[in-house]
């Protein structure tokens, strides 16, 4: 953040997330963080729809401005790279009241943008979005593949549930729908006690590559988890990330928080695996973040944190 973007920022009462330059409408750039403030697809917790707010207040003063090279060297590099090109999009427009609505909404603008060659980052909102984003990033690219970090595999059958989506069925919707290359999805953290045998048969019919918090740590585990993480990045990918992949103890303001998550380190070690693919994803999401849930802002700040790595690029590797 230089002193310019503050004085903006003070001067308007706007703050872009991580400071960078807002711009509604779609144009020809790297990339544009786009806020989702919906969370009808949510079954018990609301208030992701505030979570696009909370997330850049969290990432003000985080910029991505310079560092001395005395002090990026050896440290954890959020280089000014990281963030070139990129801009802050604003939020998009959904309505409160339709999913279906917010949808649609979801797919017209980050299908506007995508058009335009950029990539896009949502800030949640709640993960049933994630599917409209699916739906116009397939358009442009094709299947996709797909890291997925949560608690829940959000692969439940609407049928069962009397609707089309909730925030728990997009990863079935998008399969079925043919948005993604079962063969490169990946989920990573699954350990919700309401998994049930019926999801866990259709994953695994699909082909969907299934990790627990426990096998992740198992070191004999690691030469597989390593080739999983490659396969997605194979073709055009996406990472999407439900804030409950991570233990409630650290992001406790979630609209289902499962305790036995991962740590901060943990969720870092996979979005590194991110920047090791041969081309740079096309989309990626953060989503569930319903701050009046939490108590001292320290989910949204987790939140920005694990945003500036996979903001960061390639080009800086963490110690
Ligand atoms: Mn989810």
């Amino acid at each position: 953040m230089s002193v310019d973007v503050l004085m903006h920022g003070l001067r308007t009462g706007l703050t872009p997330f991580l400071g960078l330059p807002l711009a509604l409408d779609p144009r020809p750039t790297t990339g544009v963080v786009l806020g989702v403030p919906c969370d009808a697809g949510v079954i018990n917790r609301p208030g992701a729809r505030l979570g696009p707010w909370a997330l850049r207040a969290a990432s003000m003063g985080l910029g991505t401005h310079p560092m001395p090279d005395r002090l990026r060297e050896g440290y954890v590099a959020l280089g000014p790279a990281a963030a070139d090109g990129w801009l802050d999009g604003g939020n998009i427009p959904t309505l409160p009241f339709s999913l279906t609505e917010a949808l649609e909404t979801v797919q017209a603008t980050v299908g506007g943008w995508a058009m335009n060659g950029c990539r896009t980052f949502l800030l949640g909102g709640d993960h049933a979005l994630t599917l409209g984003a699916l739906r116009a990033l397939a358009l442009q690219h094709g299947p996709l593949g797909l890291l997925h970090l949560d608690a829940h595999p959000d692969a439940a059958d609407g049928a069962a549930w009397g609707t089309p989506i909730h925030h728990g069925t997009w990863v079935r919707q998008a399969l079925e729908e043919g948005l993604l290359d079962p063969e490169r999805v990946v989920q990573v953290g699954l350990r919700a006690p309401r998994f049930d045998d019926e999801e866990l048969a259709f994953l695994q019919a699909a082909g969907v590559r299934l990790w627990t918090p426990s096998d992740l740590r198992d070191p004999r585990l690691d030469s597989r988890l390593a080739a999983d993480l490659a396969a997605v990045g194979r073709g055009p990918a996406y990472l999407s990330l439900d804030l409950d992949v991570l233990d409630p103890v650290l992001v406790p303001a979630v609209a289902e928080p499962v305790p036995g998550g991962l740590s901060v380190e943990e969720t870092l070690r996979l979005i590194r695996a991110v920047h090791r693919w041969p081309e740079p994803w096309v989309g990626a999401d953060l989503m569930e973040l319903a701050p009046t849930l939490d108590g001292a802002e320290a989910s949204a700040r987790v939140a920005v944190h694990l945003a500036l790595h996979l903001l960061a690029g390639g080009s800086h590797e963490c110690p």
